[in-house]
């Protein structure tokens, strides 16, 4: 369990820009989450204090759908069954000793649901600002090595994750007590960024981050990643379960027909984080606009800037840390702000050309919100 080597890097990110950190930063007195839901839990970065690439564990964002199950490591057993050779239930011991080696890798997270307070009309659901996104060092193992162990069947097509926490959802009313469960299918799921972690950020998992076993699925929504990972179920139709059709779904067109189907990968988007919304800035001295972009199973290729609400852009620098299915930090300077109300936008494309939307689209209900959102602030 012992963290097997320090963490990428807490290198401060202002620190690599040659610019002083801003004062408020500096302060140390920022909050780190800021409470949307009491209980269950449901805690967001602050996301305008982002100040490096990896996001310590105290500022993680938590999204949880019931109690946090408080699992016993000594009872503990992970089962891997269905369209498999070699059903497993392996104890946590005989998990690691199985994984073999531990990978240890950056992966970011972020939840369909980020953003959402941003919508208008207001939605139904945690009301989230820009904090439900972070990146974590992962150690554990890929997946695709449990998967190997037990001898996937060759008529399989996907493998359903199953997490310990349950209960009743009231809306949209669930089938009575439900379990956190999703799938993958076996393609992405025997890919090197669909891991089983134990640690973060060098740490044990925390309970209310999943421990003690989690899935991390790089590229993807948060959704898939399931916490407290009880179950691996290989299925050899395709699974419908709750937290993939009447939630955590949006729908595509198929022939021009809407089709309700499950999230997947997340959605180019770039966010601000300096200055915070509704800030006041000196007007005339030069301010470092910061942020981060992401891409999901794609990278960055630019992020773009708008200091006059969208009438002129230009590309920020993109800092050189980087790594697969992860964000990338940005910045950008502006120089000589004028005094008056300013409209702040960043939007990012990725290696494949794609830009993310000005406008949001209505097919994707009330998830995958990466249209551009502006910054509004006041030059003084
Ligand atoms: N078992 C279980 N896994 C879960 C959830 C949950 O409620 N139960 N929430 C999911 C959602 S919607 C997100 S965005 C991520 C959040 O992971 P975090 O709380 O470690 O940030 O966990 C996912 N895994
Ligand atoms: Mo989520």
């Amino acid at each position: 369990m012992a963290p097997t080597r320090l963490p990428l890097s807490r290198r401060s990110f202002l620190a690599t820009l040659a610019v002083a950190p801003l004062a408020s930063a500096a302060r140390g007195q920022m909050p780190r989450r800021f409470e949307r839901v009491h209980e269950p839990q449901n805690w967001e970065m602050n996301f305008s204090a982002l100040d490096s690439f990896i996001t310590p564990t105290e500022s993680f964002f938590v999204r949880n759908h019931f109690p946090v199950p408080r699992l016993d490591m000594n009872s503990y057993r992970l089962r891997v069954e269905g369209a498999v050779k070699r059903p497993l239930t392996l104890s946590f011991a005989e998990l690691q000793q199985l994984a073999g080696e531990a990978v240890t890798r950056p992966l970011t997270l972020e939840c369909a649901g980020n953003g959402r307070v941003f919508l208008t009309p207001p939605v139904r659901g945690v009301a989230w600002q820009s904090g439900a996104v972070g990146t974590a060092e992962w150690t554990g193992c890929p997946l695709s090595r449990l998967l190997d162990a037990a001898g996937v069947r060759d008529d399989a097509i996907e493998v359903v994750l199953e997490g310990a926490d349950s209960g009743v959802v009231v809306e949209p009313p669930s089938p009575g007590t439900i379990a956190f469960a999703r799938s993958l299918p076996l393609e992405k799921a025997r890919r090197p960024e669909v891991m089983l972690a134990w640690a973060m950020n060098g740490q044990p998992l925390t309970p209310r981050h999943g421990a003690p076993v989690r899935a991390v699925v790089g590229g993807w929504y948060g959704m898939a990643s399931i916490k407290w990972l009880k179950r691996i179920l290989v299925v050899t139709s395709p699974f419908h379960g709750f937290y993939q059709t009447l939630d955590y779904s949006y729908f595509r067109r198929v022939d021009g027909s809407p089709t309700l189907t499950p999230i997947t990968a997340m959605q180019v988007k770039a966010q601000i984080a300096k200055p915070a919304p509704h800030e006041t800035l000196p007007a005339g001295e030069p301010f470092t606009i910061v942020g981060a972009a992401w891409a999901g199973e794609n990278s960055i290729q630019k992020v773009e800037v708008s200091t006059d609400g969208g009438q002129t852009w230009a590309l920020a620098t993109l800092t050189d840390q980087q790594a697969p299915f992860c964000w990338r930090l940005w910045h950008y300077r502006w120089e000589a702000p004028r005094r008056g109300p300013r409209r702040l936008l960043a939007r990012a494309t990725d290696d494949q050309g794609r830009t993310q939307p000005m406008e949001r689209d209505p097919d994707r209900r009330t998830y995958m919100i990466s249209h551009v959102i502006p910054v509004e602030v006041e030059v003084r």
